[in-house]
């Protein structure tokens, strides 16, 4: 505990413009200093009303705050700190799900923009379609005035916006899903359409769904970054964030009405995102999930302790060089080797602690966007894939629960049940490998059948159980 007084509001709260559902670490360390930018600038009526639509953390954090929170920007020259004002309130779904719908239907909300993680879509991760079996979704079309769901509320406020005359707003999904607007309207459109064709034909005129690529490395706020807010500015701010300097957003040019001036911050509006997210999701987040699952077998915490063992670092080049680079279309005003580059220097950031359990979570939802994709892609080509291959390998071992040491690793997953039992129904490596592959979510049918990807995963994995990742790691591309 500390006795630093908690941090207060210095300014007016603005007009709100935009409902933000998951006000998680990222959107606070992105979209709310994007706002914060533009409205500095610019001004207008942008503040955030922010939806929490799980627990009541941030909503406990922030709202004794006046919804202002610490941006700890963490450079290797040291840290840069700075008040956020974007938010004016933030709402806990579960406790009063009619009182979220009344926010997004007021017709002073131009903007729903989302950073509610890739599980948050209810869908299938290897066919991107909604998943009309989950709870979540079953639930929201048994109750649609009461969602639990980001699709169900977004498809009930819409609803009451239809009926009650008022424009539709624009849905800006900020999370790191390949054409992450074509998706959310494929999910928004396809559950609305269960309920009403006429409701899903008016979202599919009234409605855009623009892409982004957003880019910003913020780890999860811990008490140790609370405390050392604390110490170095003497104030107590439980919903600080810690973050990289570096941040990079990339938005289709597509809203229904207006948006704030997020260009001064450097956000870049284009005609077509879809290059950048591509080279985002398999350059980085590929990276990222392969030291992720590789650097937690090892033993290593961090994403830079994990680069700062110089098999690791060598292993993620190469898989650039090699088996990434070759699947990337480059985006206009991109040099994807200066790209991939500043990206091990962003890894290397001491300051950032980023933990490699973190970046494991939720595997099931990732993988096929960040490794999947380039795998059939390069295999399709003739390309030798046994880097990203490995990388498949580990996630296996890592759902497996059990690590190196004979530890359990607390999986989290929303599949992680159905993971566990796959891995358990065999004994041997080809068996474990065949009922992991058989998981329709995670692999395509197309893929888990091919025969070479087949008996390599099982290599790479038997040599995993063998030798443990450093040793699989600093042989690879040997
Ligand atoms: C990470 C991302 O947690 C993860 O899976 O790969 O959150 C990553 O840090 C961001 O996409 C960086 O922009």
């Amino acid at each position: 505990m500390t006795n630093a007084p908690r941090l207060t509001r210095k300014t007016t709260a603005p007009k709100a413009g935009i409902v933000h559902l998951g006000p998680g670490a990222f959107f606070r360390a992105f979209n709310a200093i994007y706002s914060q930018d533009a409205m500095d600038h610019s001004g207008g009526d942008w503040g955030i009303v922010a939806v929490s639509l799980r627990s009541p953390t941030a909503r406990d954090q922030l709202r004794p705050q006046g919804g202002a929170f610490t941006s700890v920007s963490l450079g290797p020259d040291g840290a840069d700190y700075r008040q956020i004002e974007s938010i004016v309130d933030v709402l806990v779904a579960p406790e009063d799900p009619a009182a979220v719908v009344a926010a997004m239907s007021d017709p002073a909300i131009k903007i729903v923009s989302l950073t509610i993680t890739e599980k948050g879509y209810c869908h299938a991760p290897s066919t991107g379609r909604l998943n009309l079996d989950h709870p979540d979704i079953l639930h929201d079309l048994a109750n649609p005035a009461t969602p639990r769901s980001a699709p169900g509320f977004i498809v009930e406020a819409l609803a009451s916006r239809r009926a009650a005359g008022t424009k539709g707003f624009t849905v800006l999904s900020c999370d790191n899903l390949p054409s992450n607007g074509h998706l959310a309207r494929e999910i928004i459109l396809s559950l609305a359409a269960e309920r009403d064709s006429g409701l899903a034909d008016w979202i599919a005129e009234n409605v855009p769904f623009p892409a982004t690529m957003v880019d910003r490395i913020t780890p999860a706020t811990t008490d140790r970054d609370v405390a050392g807010l604390a110490q170095a500015q003497g104030i107590y701010d439980p919903a600080c964030v810690n973050h990289e300097p570096f941040r990079q957003w990339v938005i289709e040019d597509s809203f229904a009405d207006g948006h704030p001036a997020w260009d001064v911050g450097g956000a870049q509006f284009v005609r077509d995102v879809e290059a950048h997210e591509n080279m985002k999701l398999r350059c980085l987040n590929g990276t990222h999930s392969a030291l992720a699952y590789l650097g937690y077998l090892g033993g290593y915490e961090t994403i830079s302790d994990t680069v700062s063992d110089p098999a690791y670092a060598a292993f993620c080049q190469n898989l650039w060089a090699r088996e990434i680079l070759p699947a990337v279309e480059k985006p206009e005003g991109e040099d994807l080797n200066a790209y991939t580059a500043a990206l091990l220097d962003r890894y290397r950031n001491p300051s950032i602690r980023h933990r490699t359990w973190q970046i494991a979570m939720d595997g099931s939802q990732k993988l096929p966007q960040r490794i999947l994709g380039t795998l059939s892609a390069g295999l399709a080509e003739g390309r030798d894939c046994s880097g990203l291959i490995l990388v498949v390998a580990a996630w296996m071992r890592y759902v497996g629960g059990v690590d190196e040491a004979g530890q359990p690793i607390d999986v989290k997953d929303p599949l992680a049940d159905k993971l566990r039992a796959a891995s358990d129904s065999a004994v041997d490596p080809a068996g474990k490998v065949a009922a992991l592959l058989a998981v329709e979510d995670v692999f395509e049918a197309g893929l888990a059948a091919n025969p070479e990807f087949r008996s390599s995963v099982t290599q790479a994995f038997e040599g995993l159980c063998e030798n443990g990742a450093r040793a699989c790691v600093a042989k690879a591309f040997s």
